[in-house]
């Protein structure tokens, strides 16, 4: 039954029909389908193979604008659902977040800050094509104990490092951690970079942010 929904929910996507992908996005919620598991084995299947397609050259821009919204307008009813899964409880930290300058990808960013949230964690998310400076800034601003970076295109992983580095100059490492991720980001480049942590995908950034915080208190 969920397998059925799940194939039509990236049919919905790689169709780019954002409101045929919020109607099953609504049916998962009435079947009690876990969001996340809607969101990776339906409509993020179907986004990958519009990349996989764009990047073969099968499919074009606008095919991709359409699927980004799909895949969107799925989120958007999928987001709440999985906020107020998370229950309240004391701050386990605060995160400043935001897609690096230059990358307007919002999606996977977006997931990663509401599952932060839903986890306990405080989160300032910035959106997208964030300057490097206004990271370091609103990080002293809030007094962050993470500072997440994501980037999706190869061409804009660079920043990742940039803002480290305008941490490091404004003497707000080691205090501030970073963690990065985004779909062209690896482990290597997380480490050559030297970011604190690095995730491949939203479940796995909860549980480095709550490695990082509990590394901060023991060292503190
Ligand atoms: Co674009 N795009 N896109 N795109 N797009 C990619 C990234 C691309 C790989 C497609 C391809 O060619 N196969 C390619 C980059 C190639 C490269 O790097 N060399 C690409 C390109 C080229 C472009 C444009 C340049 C196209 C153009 O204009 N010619 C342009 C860039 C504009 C810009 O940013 N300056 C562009 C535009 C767009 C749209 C606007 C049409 C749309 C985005 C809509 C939006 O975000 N609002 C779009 C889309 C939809 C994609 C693909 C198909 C899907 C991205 C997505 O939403 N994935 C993408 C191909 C792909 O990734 N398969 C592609 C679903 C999302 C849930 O996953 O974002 O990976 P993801 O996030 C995951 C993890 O990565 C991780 O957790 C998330 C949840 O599990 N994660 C983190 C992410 N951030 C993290 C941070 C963390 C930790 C984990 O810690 C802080």
């Amino acid at each position: 039954m969920s397998e059925e929904l799940f194939k039509k929910m990236t049919a919905s996507v790689i169709e780019g029909e954002p409101e045929v992908a919020a109607e099953l996005a609504r049916q998962a919620i009435e079947q009690g389908i876990d969001p996340l598991e809607a969101i990776n084995r339906g409509f993020v299947i179907g986004v990958n193979e519009v990349g996989d397609r764009f990047s073969r050259g099968d499919m074009f821009l606008p095919e991709l604008v359409l699927a980004g919204e799909a895949m969107k307008a799925a989120v958007a009813v999928l987001e709440p659902e999985m906020a107020k899964q998370g229950t309240k409880r004391d701050i386990l930290g605060t995160v400043v977040l935001g897609t690096v300058e230059g990358d307007i990808h919002d999606i996977g960013k977006t997931l990663v800050g509401t599952m932060l949230s839903a986890s306990g964690f405080q989160v300032y998310d910035l959106g997208v094509n964030v300057p490097v400076e206004m990271f370091a800034e609103k990080a002293r601003q809030v007094d962050a104990d993470i500072v997440g970076l994501s980037a999706l295109i190869t061409t804009t992983m660079g920043k990742q490092r940039d803002v480290i580095e305008a941490l490091d100059d404004m003497g707000l490492r080691p205090k501030v951690k970073v963690m990065v991720g985004g779909a062209p980001v690896t482990r290597d480049w997380a480490e050559e970079i030297h970011a604190d942590g690095y995730s491949e995908d939203a479940v796995g950034a909860v549980i480095v942010a709550k490695q990082i915080v509990a590394q901060k208190v023991k060292t503190a």
